[in-house]
C-alpha cells in the first residue's frame, strides 16, 4: 500500500501527469517536458523513419533502427503506480516517424542548437520528430529508442512505442557536457575510446575531452616531433601504446557521426616528464617535491618525476608550438585545453639555469608561469582555437590572462572563476573525478574544504618505506604513483552524489550564464580497458541528466534523487545490453524479482 501510494505521489509531482500513469517505461536523461498516457502502437519490420537525405542523419537512422530491434527492450524495473486503467492498450500501428529539420547545415560546434521534439499521438500511423539540426534529431532518435519495447522476453517478440500518445519537448539545459578520459596514467584502446563515445551518446553527452599526454607518458605519435611518442609512448609486451594520425582521425569521425566533439589536451607546462624525447626542455624530471611551505602547493602534481617544461629555453617554445600547430590541425573541434594544472614552484627554483634567469632578470615563478602560459595561449589562438585551461593555478595566482580562455574548475570556486571574467565549466573533484573517493563529503558547496590525512609525508622515500598513515593512522603500503595514495582513491563516488553536484551553486543569475556546463573526468592512474566501462558507467551518465536536464526542474524544483533511481537502475541494464560493462547499482532483486 505504501508502495503504491508514494509512487503515485512522485508519478504526479514529478511527471505531472494525470494519476493514471503507470511508470513502466524510463527515460535517461529525463526530458525538460513530457507528457504520455498509457497507450501504445505496435511497429514491426516495415517500421520506417523518413528523414531528410543528410548524410549523418541517414547514418543515425540506420543506427538507431538497428540497435531497436536487436535491443528489443523489456524493463528491468518492474512498473509502478496507478495500474487502474486499462494498461497498454494497443492503438494500431505505427508505420512510420517522420523526421524534419529547419537547419540541415548547421555543423557540431559549442552552441550548436540540440533541442528537439516528438510527438506520437494516439491514433496515428506517423509521428514525428522535429529540431533545429541533426544534432537534435540524433537526440531525438536516442530518446524514441528508449520509448521502443518488447511485448515480451523472447527473442522474436513484437515491438511497440509505450506510453501514446507521447509528447516530448527538449533541450539541453547546459551546452557543455563532458567525459574527460587520461590516456597517459594508463593506456585505452581506440575500441576503448569509441565504446566510450557510445555510452556517450546514449546518454546525451557531447563533448570527449582526451587528455593525452601527461608526466608518464606521451602516447600521441605526431608527425612533426616524432621524437616525444618515440621516447614518451608505453611500450608493453612488445608492443607500442600510442595513437597514430589515424587512430585520431577514427576516433574524431566516429564521435562526429553521434554528436560527440573531441576536444584535445597537452598537459603543460607542469605534467611533461614524458615529453624526454627532446632533451632539454623540461626541468624537474628527477626530484620529488613534498613541500608544505611551498607557495604553489606543496601536493600539487605530486606523482614522481612530473616534470615542468623550461620556461627559458627557446627550444621549448619552438617545441610546443610544433605539437600545438600539428595536434590543432588533426582535431577539428573549435575548443583546444592547454592544461595548465598544477604547477610546481621548486621545479623551476631548483633548476640552476632558470633560477639564474629569475635572479638576473628580476622576475618570479609566477612571471615565469604567466610567460608560458600566455605564449601557449597565443598559439592556441593562432590556430584558431578558443583554449581551456584548468583554474587552479590562473585563479590562486591572479594570473594575468586572456577572459576569453575558458577555466575548468576542478579545485577552486566556481564563483571566483566567473568573477575574474572567464567561462566555466564545472568539474569539481568532490563530486565528478570519477577514479577516487577525494574531496569534501560534508558539504555541497563546489569551493574546498579538502580532508586530508592525519600527516602529509614529506619525501617520496616515505612512501617508499610504505611510512604512510592512513585513515585510522595505521601505516600502510600506497601504490607507487605517490601522492594520491591508495587509501585516498578507493571507494569511490557514487553516482548519487555525481547526480547531486549543483554547478550554479551560490550563482546568481547572471553569473550562472558562464557556467558552459560540466566534465567528470577520469583519471586513470589506478584504470585502463579492464576498468573503464565500470568506472565510467552509470556514474557518468547521473552527470549526464544534472547536465542535460537540470539540477532543478523546469518549475525550479531540484531533482529527486529517489525519482531518478528506477529510471537509473533499468538504464543501467539497458547500456549494458547495448554493450557497456556498466557497474550495478543496487541487486537485480529489487527490479525483477524471483518472488
Ligand atoms: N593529473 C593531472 C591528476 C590530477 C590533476 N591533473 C588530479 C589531482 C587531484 C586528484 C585527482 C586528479 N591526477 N594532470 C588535476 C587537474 Cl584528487
Amino acid at each position: 500500500m505504501k508502495v503504491a501510494v508514494i509512487s503515485a505521489a512522485i508519478a504526479t509531482a514529478l511527471f505531472a501527469v494525470p494519476s493514471v500513469a503507470i511508470i513502466d517505461t524510463f527515460l535517461w536523461p529525463i526530458p525538460q517536458s513530457l507528457s504520455w498516457g498509457d497507450g501504445k502502437l505496435n511497429i514491426d519490420n516495415s517500421f520506417k523513419f523518413d528523414a531528410p537525405n543528410v548524410p549523418e542523419l541517414q547514418a543515425a537512422v540506420a543506427r538507431y533502427k538497428k540497435l531497436i530491434w536487436k535491443e528489443r527492450w523489456t524493463s528491468v524495473q518492474v512498473p509502478f503506480g496507478n495500474a487502474t486503467t486499462q494498461n497498454h492498450a494497443s492503438h494500431g500501428k505505427l508505420k512510420s516517424i517522420s523526421i524534419s529539420i529547419k537547419d540541415k547545415k548547421a555543423d557540431l560546434s559549442p552552441d550548436v542548437d540540440e533541442s528537439y521534439t516528438i510527438d506520437i499521438p494516439e491514433n496515428a500511423s506517423t509521428g514525428t520528430i522535429t529540431a533545429q539540426t541533426i544534432w537534435g534529431a540524433m537526440h531525438g532518435l536516442e530518446t524514441f529508442s528508449q520509448l521502443v519495447k518488447a511485448t515480451s522476453d523472447s527473442h522474436n517478440a513484437g515491438l511497440y512505442v509505450a506510453k501514446t500518445p507521447v509528447k516530448i519537448k527538449d533541450a539541453p539545459k547546459f551546452p557543455y557536457r563532458g567525459i574527460m578520459l587520461d590516456t597517459a596514467r594508463n593506456f585505452y584502446s581506440v575500441d576503448d575510446i569509441l565504446r566510450t563515445i557510445d555510452g556517450m551518446s546514449y546518454n546525451k553527452m557531447n563533448v570527449l575531452h582526451w587528455h593525452i599526454t601527461d608526466s608518464q607518458s606521451f602516447p600521441l605519435l605526431l608527425e612533426s616531433v616524432p621524437e616525444l611518442g618515440d621516447k614518451g609512448a608505453y611500450t608493453l609486451h612488445g608492443k607500442r601504446l600510442g595513437y597514430t594520425k589515424s587512430d585520431v582521425k577514427r576516433i574524431i569521425k566516429y564521435a562526429r557521426a553521434r554528436g560527440v566533439r573531441v576536444v584535445p589536451e597537452l598537459d603543460m607546462p607542469a605534467h611533461t616528464a614524458s615529453w624526454k624525447g627532446v632533451e632539454g626542455i623540461t626541468t624537474c624530471t628527477e626530484q620529488f617535491y613534498l613541500d608544505p611551505t611551498n607557495d604553489w602547493g606543496n601536493r600539487y602534481a605530486n606523482e614522481p618525476t612530473a616534470g615542468q617544461l623550461n620556461p627559458i629555453n627557446p627550444k621549448t617554445y619552438e617545441i610546443v608550438n610544433k605539437v600545438i600547430d600539428e595536434v590543432t590541425s588533426w582535431f577539428d573541434d573549435e575548443y583546444y585545453h592547454g592544461g595548465g594544472d598544477e604547477p610546481v614552484n621548486h621545479c623551476w627554483q631548483d633548476d640552476k639555469g632558470v633560477s639564474d634567469y629569475m635572479q638576473k632578470n628580476n622576475v618570479t615563478g609566477d612571471d615565469l608561469l604567466e610567460t608560458f602560459l600566455n605564449k601557449e595561449l597565443a598559439t592556441i589562438k593562432k590556430n584558431k582555437k578558443t583554449a581551456i585551461l584548468w583554474e587552479d593555478a590562473v585563479t590562486s595566482l591572479h594570473l594575468n590572462i586572456p577572459k576569453e580562455t575558458i577555466l575548468q574548475v576542478w579545485t577552486g570556486s566556481i564563483k571566483d572563476a566567473v568573477q575574474a571574467g572567464h567561462k566555466v565549466i564545472a568539474s569539481s573533484y568532490n563530486f565528478f573525478y570519477l577514479d577516487c573517493r577525494s574531496g569534501n563529503w560534508n558539504g555541497n558547496d563546489t569551493t574546498v574544504d579538502e580532508q586530508v590525512p592525519p600527516t602529509v609525508p614529506q619525501k617520496l622515500q616515505d612512501y617508499i618505506n610504505n611510512n604512510y598513515p592512513d585513515w585510522a593512522g595505521n601505516l600502510i603500503a600506497s601504490p607507487n604513483f605517490g601522492g594520491v595514495a591508495g587509501d585516498w582513491c578507493a571507494p569511490f563516488k557514487s553516482w548519487q552524489r555525481v547526480y547531486s553536484y549543483d554547478v550554479t551553486y551560490q550563482l546568481t543569475k547572471e553569473e550562472a550564464k558562464s557556467v558552459l556546463g560540466g566534465e567528470v573526468a577520469l583519471w586513470s592512474e589506478q584504470s585502463d580497458s579492464m576498468t573503464l566501462d565500470m568506472k565510467l558507467w552509470p556514474r557518468a551518465a547521473a552527470a549526464a541528466e544534472m547536465l542535460w536536464s537540470g539540477r532543478y526542474d523546469s518549475t525550479g524544483k531540484q531533482r529527486d534523487i529517489g525519482e531518478a533511481m528506477p529510471r537509473m537502475f533499468d538504464w543501467r541494464y539497458r547500456l549494458v545490453e547495448r554493450g557497456l560493462r556498466a557497474e550495478p547499482i543496487q541487486p537485480l532483486w529489487c527490479g525483477k524479482n524471483p518472488h
